[in-house]
């Protein structure tokens, strides 16, 4: 090898030093994050809790007569609520301190409606006091949510309220240790107790919290906090528009900081914005924010939570994920295991970052420097990126596995405190020596992460399409996500066939038809199996066979298919979602028809019935769930015999299946006629209906 002499090698390293300290850093583009907004990002992923009264009496919004005395949570544990917390991953917790029925968890000096008068330790308790105490001892920040909305308080709607609004703000900023975030909820104005008036009272949101005075005092009290405001003045953060789990695939940080802005664009934010107002997904992980039995049997699954995962922090936002206290003070076992799942499984999806001992190489490299080279982009420090020229928008980053890996994940972060830039983007793959795309996107912003089907791939490409001004990207990722093997979904349709359907598109499926216990050996399944008119036990698992992992089984045992079916007591075509084999899929009788209404059901040649079973519609709005029933048989359609009269017991509960039986008969028809329901009312819900035959 030929020597390099000491003298060309000073003089090389002296090039090197004026190259780096030459070469300027980008200067910020746009609208950028204060450091509390920075700081709140990257949080990434905290709680929500939602405790009050209407844990109490099973609503959603309290009227704001709720007698305090139902506050009596006998177990409760805030240190249960911050260790699942902080096992799940989470950074913080934001507490329904007062929602809109106003009742306060902490005993405020401002309105008798607290926990001081509540005989939840004889009125000396303070959930908010016990809540900051698990939340230091965890390691967690707490955040407080305060209605603004007041729906017990006698001076809403007048200015006086505003004085105690803020003092209540003031006494939970004020004593309780440092707050990362206060909420401030949208509803606002209507109905409401208001002291007895029992009135409706409507207020002017733009004008009537006078919000700036208020911001003022909060920043004051608390310099490190963010605001999070969807009623009123735009504040630090954004609500993306929808409690439904999920922002925009194009989700600019940026908003205009006075214009009303389309509600849409709370889902993708203003790409010229003149504010930076980052979104903040928030959902529950049951389908409503308080605790309700009947919501036992709907917590959200391990696909659901992760697909919520991918769709928020995955989407530039963050993820504040709630639990539902439970009247007896405790975080429900179920909702537990579900978080704990989520990150079990988003532990699991990003354990290896395959671009760790990869090369990477970049197009354009800012003056030519180290200090902005491609290689910062995969050190997986968030204080160093890569980053081009000041005149290129359009770029591409090249990361050299060295040889053949899978994955099916990319993940990339901008280093937005230097603004967010990147409008779109594409990813290729090297794979057998070619280039193929993978995905096409539009925003980056603190972190994107994009879900492909697995490649095997010797390179991966960023192209950098378009961009406000040149990009910066602080880190990539790139995984190989296990996938989540959850039993499949097993439905038979009207016409007889059986239809298999896993949560995961890559994984496979097996099954058996005679009851017996499905395993990799079984046949696998590739499209709807035909099988017949009559019974069949079908029992499926998906199995992932690159880590040969099968999940747990699923089955069903169908009665006879329904292939001849005819449902005659409605016109409506649409009545066959109730026969379709699909729970989800669900019909509701027309609004103007009285109890009791009948579904009247042609089976198309005559069945010996020993039973009948029904499956509500489970949707959480006026879902129509019998619960009082006659079942009547027929073999003509003219004379009818009644052979089942009950009540669906603890249906609202637990709105799954039920079954009955009765001796056996023959017959062609059966009318299922509902005499009440859950509501009080008309309404008449299905998911499903089936038959038991002998
Ligand atoms: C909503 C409120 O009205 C709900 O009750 C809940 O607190 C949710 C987080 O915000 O708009």
């Amino acid at each position: 090898m030929k020597q390099i002499p000491l003298h060309g090698l000073v003089f090389m390293l002296f090039l090197i030093s004026i190259s780096c300290s030459k070469t300027e850093a980008p200067l910020p583009y746009g609208p950028t994050p204060s450091e509390n907004q920075m700081r709140w990002q990257e949080m990434e992923y905290y709680a929500f809790i939602h405790f009050s009264l209407n844990t109490y009496t099973d609503q959603s919004w309290g009227f704001g007569d709720e007698d305090v005395s139902l506050f009596n949570p006998e177990k409760l544990d805030t240190r249960q609520w911050a260790r699942i917390c902080k096992e799940a991953g989470m950074k913080g917790i934001i507490v329904t301190a007062k929602h809109h029925c106003g009742f306060c968890l902490w005993p405020t000096e401002t309105t008798e409606y607290s926990v001081k008068n509540a005989p939840w330790k004889d009125g000396k308790g303070d959930v908010i006091r016990e809540l900051a105490d698990a939340c230091k001892e965890y390691g967690l920040k707490l955040g407080i949510y305060v209605s603004p909305w007041d729906r017990n308080n006698p001076e809403y709607g007048k200015p006086e309220y505003i004085t105690i609004f803020r003092n209540q703000i003031k006494e939970v900023l004020s004593n309780y240790g440092d707050v990362f975030e206060i909420w401030f909820d949208g509803a606002n104005g209507g109905t409401g107790y208001y002291g007895g008036a029992n009135e409706n009272r409507k207020i002017d949101r733009t004008t009537y919290y006078d919000w700036q005075p208020t911001y003022k005092m909060i920043r004051e009290l608390q310099p490190n906090i963010v605001i999070w405001n969807d009623g009123g003045d735009r504040a630090d953060l954004r609500w993306v528009g929808t409690e439904g789990g999920w922002v925009g695939e194009t989700n600019w940080c940026l908003l205009n900081s006075t214009d009303e802005v389309p509600f849409e664009m709370l889902h993708y934010g203003v790409e010229n914005g003149n504010a930076w107002v980052p979104g903040e997904v928030n959902t529950s992980i049951r389908p409503e924010w308080f605790y309700h039995p009947s919501e036992d049997t709907k917590v959200k699954t391990l696909p659901q939570l992760m697909d919520t995962y991918y769709n928020s922090i995955g989407r530039n936002a963050t993820f504040l994920l709630n639990f539902p206290i439970r009247p007896n003070g405790l975080i429900d076992e179920r909702d537990e295991k579900a978080a704990l799942d989520l990150a079990e499984a988003v532990k699991e999806a990003f354990a290896v970052n395959l671009v760790v001992n990869a090369k990477a190489e970049a197009s354009n490299v800012r003056g030519n420097s180290r200090k902005f080279g491609a290689a910062n982009a995969i050190d997986s420090d968030k204080n160093t990126y890569w980053t081009t020229d000041d005149e290129v928008k359009t770029a591409s980053l090249t990361i050299d596995f060295g040889e053949i890996k899978s994955f099916n994940r990319f993940m990339a972060q901008e280093y937005i405190r230097l603004g967010q830039r990147v409008k779109s983007f594409t990813i290729e793959a090297m794979v057998d020596g070619e280039w193929k795309e993978l995905d096409k996107q539009t925003t980056i912003g603190y972190n994107r992460i994009l879900r492909f089907p697995t490649v095997e791939a010797t390179k991966l490409r960023l192209n950098i399409t378009d961009s406000k001004a040149c990009p910066l990207i602080s880190n990539i990722g790139v995984y190989d996500a296990p996938q989540i093997l959850t039993p499949p979904k097993v439905i038979r349709e009207q016409s007889g066939n059986v239809k298999i359907i896993p949560a995961d598109q890559e994984s496979e499926i097996y099954y058996t038809l005679d009851g017996s216990e499905p395993t990799s050996g079984s046949i696998k399944y590739t499209s709807p199996i035909e099988t017949g008119d009559g019974k069949v036990d079908v029992r499926a698992i998906a199995y992932d066979p690159s880590n040969r992992k099968s999940s747990q089984i699923s089955g069903e045992r169908f009665d006879i298919a329904r292939k001849t079916w005819n449902i005659l007591s409605t016109e409506d075509k649409k009545v066959y979602a109730v026969i379709d084999g699909d729970i989800a899929s669900v019909w509701n009788q027309p609004r103007d028809k009285k109890i009791p209404v009948d579904l009247l059901i042609d089976m198309g040649k005559e069945e010996n019935l020993t039973g009948f079973k029904y499956h509500p519609n489970q949707s959480p709005w006026g879902p129509g769930i019998i619960t009082d029933y006659q079942f009547f048989v027929s073999s003509d359609n003219k004379k009818w015999k009644l052979v089942s009269e009950d009540e669906f017991s603890n249906i609202k509960n637990n709105p799954l299946w039920q079954t009955k039986n009765f001796g056996p008969i023959k017959a062609r028809y059966f009318k299922f006629s509902a005499l009440k329901n859950t509501e009080g009312n008309d309404n008449v819900g299905y998911g499903e209906v089936d038959v038991i035959t002998k």
